[in-house]
């Protein structure tokens, strides 16, 4: 039996990707960091915290990776642990580049030095890009634009180097925005899918969001882990775009969300200027032609369904909250 271990647990990737690599078969290992409250809620979401075996292990702490290496001795290690917030990481630069850069070395000179045959995946992101002339490509130049960009630009460039300096199996994703039901918070797209639900339930009457004009390229996360899978099924190692080829503005997202529930965005949601970033990336949007002609990745999931996809969830958490907490309580 193949075993994977998946850093970052507990994020809205990890959830995803230990559904896809149980049903493929694998013994699956969850790297989580402790916390004084438990937040194993996404993998409950799935209904696949039953089937994974979950270990402790942070990125700032290199025993605790090298020893949870040398418990699982994976075949693969999915490293998508990190402080992956765009607009913290101007108030928290140096923690997010101690996890979401350093981070990166850690598991690659443990690796190196327990079992360099081990195949690692380093979530890079699309935001190395900044402001760079689109579509972006594999070979388009990086400008990153914040310090978390900055940081997993550094981790991207040292993964690279691991695979040509010591030959190890080492491939990058660098995907573009991806979304789903499980998706925090804190991010655009589920604080208008929530925004939309409470308002639909009466509970809000407005929703605050900075700027409505930046563009992404957003996917279904739930496609995008087959994609961090496959790469690492590849004969060779090496780094792919991972995008849907279709960019949409934060208004775009709005309008479509509200009209899911039959409302206009244009009576509710209002611009504050608390959730302007110092810098913004305005414009991403994605060219997959590599993993696409490569590998055969595709995107499955439109935008359209993905925005209905998470009001509906939004709504339904709403509608239900008994069904809800009654869920993850079974499961504590
Ligand atoms: P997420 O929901 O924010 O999850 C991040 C995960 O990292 C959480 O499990 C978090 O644990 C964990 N983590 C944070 N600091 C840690 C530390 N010091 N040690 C160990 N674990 C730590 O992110 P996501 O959306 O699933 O994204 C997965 C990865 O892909 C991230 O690396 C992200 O930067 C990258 N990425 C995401 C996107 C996207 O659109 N989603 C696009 C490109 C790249 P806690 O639960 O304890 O906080
Ligand atoms: O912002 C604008 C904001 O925080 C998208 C992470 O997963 O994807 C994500 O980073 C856009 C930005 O995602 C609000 O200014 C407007 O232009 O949802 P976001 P992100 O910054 O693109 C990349 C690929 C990653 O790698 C990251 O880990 O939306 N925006 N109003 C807002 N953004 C937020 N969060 N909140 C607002 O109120």
């Amino acid at each position: 039996m193949r075993k994977a271990l998946i850093t970052g647990i507990t994020g809205q990737d990890g959830a995803y990707l230990a559904k896809f690599l149980v049903s493929k078969g694998y013994k699956v290992y969850g790297g989580y960091r402790r916390s004084s409250t438990r937040n194993f809620w996404r993998l409950h979401y799935l209904d696949v915290k039953k089937d994974i075996e979950l270990i402790p292990l942070d990125l700032l702490d290199q025993t605790s990776i090298m020893s949870a290496i040398k418990y699982c001795e994976p075949d693969e290690i999915y490293n998508l642990a990190a402080q992956s917030f765009v607009g913290v990481s101007f108030d928290e630069a140096i923690a997010t580049g101690e996890i979401s850069g350093l981070g990166v070395t850690r598991i690659l000179d443990s690796i190196r030095f327990i079992n360099p045959k081990i195949k690692f995946y380093q979530a890079s992101t699309s935001e190395m890009f900044g402001n760079a002339p689109q579509p972006q490509s594999e070979k388009t130049p990086f400008e990153p634009a914040s310090p978390y960009a900055a940081a997993k630009l550094y981790g991207h460039w040292v993964n690279k180097n691991y695979r040509e300096g010591y030959n190890m199996f080492t491939c990058s994703g660098i995907l573009f925005n991806h979304e789903s039901p499980i998706r925090g918070i804190e991010f655009v797209t589920k604080k208008i899918t929530d925004g939309v639900a409470r308002i639909k339930m009466g509970y809000n009457k407005e929703l605050l969001l900075g700027n409505l004009e930046a563009k992404r390229d957003w996917g279904f996360a739930g496609d995008y882990v087959e994609a961090m899978w496959a790469m690492l099924q590849n004969d060779t190692p090496d780094d792919y775009v991972v995008a849907t080829g279709e960019s949409h503005s934060v208004r775009e997202f709005c309008e479509e969300a509200f009209a899911v529930v039959g409302l206009d965005y244009k009576n509710y949601v209002k611009t504050d200027k608390r959730f302007f970033r110092p810098v913004d990336v305005n414009y991403l949007l994605g060219d997959p032609t590599k993993i696409k002609t490569t590998i055969g990745w595709g995107p499955k999931t439109s935008f359209k369904d993905l925005v209905k996809m998470m009001v509906l969830a939004d709504v339904e958490k709403y509608e239900n909250p008994m069904t809800h907490s009654q869920q993850f309580l079974k499961h504590i």
